[in-house]
């Protein structure tokens, strides 16, 4: 090697550092801004809200995956904005390459090492939250392996069918609701099934999302710790109304949700005995007639009596509210 070509490789090398020095200072600027803005700013905006222990739990985690991609996706852009100032072609100058980067151990190695490390931090931190913390909110079938510590759960039965979602209330005499009541600071257990196909139970602000099997009884538990609106909706393709299969709740305070479960089990007594009685799950025959989850004397199915139940005192049951100044949080 002549002494031109080495005086070359130290200047290149030089040269090489010094971008280095650059970039890694933006870089290091960039994320030291964006970095506190996420946890500080972003953060209490991350879906799904904190309406419940599983909801804070899902927005917990996505803090954390914003706060270890911002910093790749801040190096991927320095670099970017850095490479078009910097390395620009200029006017009138011969094309020259760039030194090759095959071969080069340095980069190979910190290449392996840092992308190795942040996927498998992302796998244990994300095996983590989805076992430990409360169960995440997902569904663990019918002998669930994470239970919460508190003894005095609500149960709620969730049921699917083409293409609805209603709710049993098993502690108030089963009796069956299109609306989703939940009493504020206090520990669900969602029992999770389905009268036909597969659906899937998904609750976005509560943060509660599990399928909906026949013949399955999918718990899943979740803590409200906030008053609210509840959205539900399908998210398993489950017919042609899929898109349609939505439905509405609210989490109201205990008090609230006393007086409107007794109020319900009182005034759809004569509807919930047409029902069969509460169990955990319920084998309809397959058009839901002779002896299916809904008998022929169903109210649904007879219009004289399901007129009378609509302008019956069901038809003028109290709306419930929820007043600012109940909010929590
Ligand atoms: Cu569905």
């Amino acid at each position: 090697m002549t002494s031109e070509e080495t005086a070359d490789r130290i200047e290149r090398r030089r040269e090489g550092l010094s971008h280095w020095k650059w970039l890694t200072g933006v870089w290091l600027i960039l994320t030291a801004i964006i970095e506190p803005v996420i946890y500080f700013l972003i953060w209490p905006h991350l879906p799904p809200g904190n309406m419940t222990s599983s909801a804070r739990g899902a927005q917990f985690d996505m803090m954390v995956l914003t706060m270890i991609a911002a910093p790749v996706m801040v190096a991927v852009l320095a670099y970017f904005a850095y490479a078009l100032i910097v390395f620009r072609h200029p006017k009138g100058r011969p094309l020259v390459d760039g030194p090759p980067l095959r071969g080069n151990l340095r980069v190979q190695t910190a290449w392996i090492t840092i992308t190795s490390a942040i996927v498998m931090g992302a796998f244990v931190f994300g095996t983590y939250e989805l076992i430990v913390p409360a169960g995440a909110g997902g569904a663990e079938g019918p002998s669930p392996i994470w239970t919460p510590a508190s003894h005095t759960e609500l149960p709620v039965q969730v049921i699917g069918q083409q293409w609805i979602w209603t709710y049993r209330y098993p502690t108030f005499g089963g009796f069956e609701t299109t609306q989703l009541m939940l009493p504020n600071n206090t520990e669900i257990a969602f029992h999770v099934t389905s009268l036909d196909v597969i659906h899937s139970f998904w609750a976005y602000q509560l943060g509660v999302k599990a399928d909906a099997n026949p013949g399955v009884d999918d718990v899943a538990f979740t803590q409200t710790n906030q008053l609210g609106r509840i959205t539900v909706r399908c998210s398993e393709l489950c017919g042609i109304w899929h898109g349609a299969m939505y439905g509405y709740g609210e989490v109201v305070s205990p008090s609230a949700f006393e007086t409107w479960a007794k109020a319900m089990e009182r005034r759809l007594a004569p509807a919930t005995r047409l029902l069969p009685p509460f169990a955990w799950t319920y084998t309809p025959s397959a058009n839901g007639a002779g002896g299916g989850y809904y008998p022929q004397t169903d109210p649904y199915y007879d219009k004289t009596l399901y007129d009378q139940g609509r302008s019956g005192p069901e038809g003028n049951l109290p709306a419930l509210r929820v007043e600012k100044s109940q909010r929590v949080g």
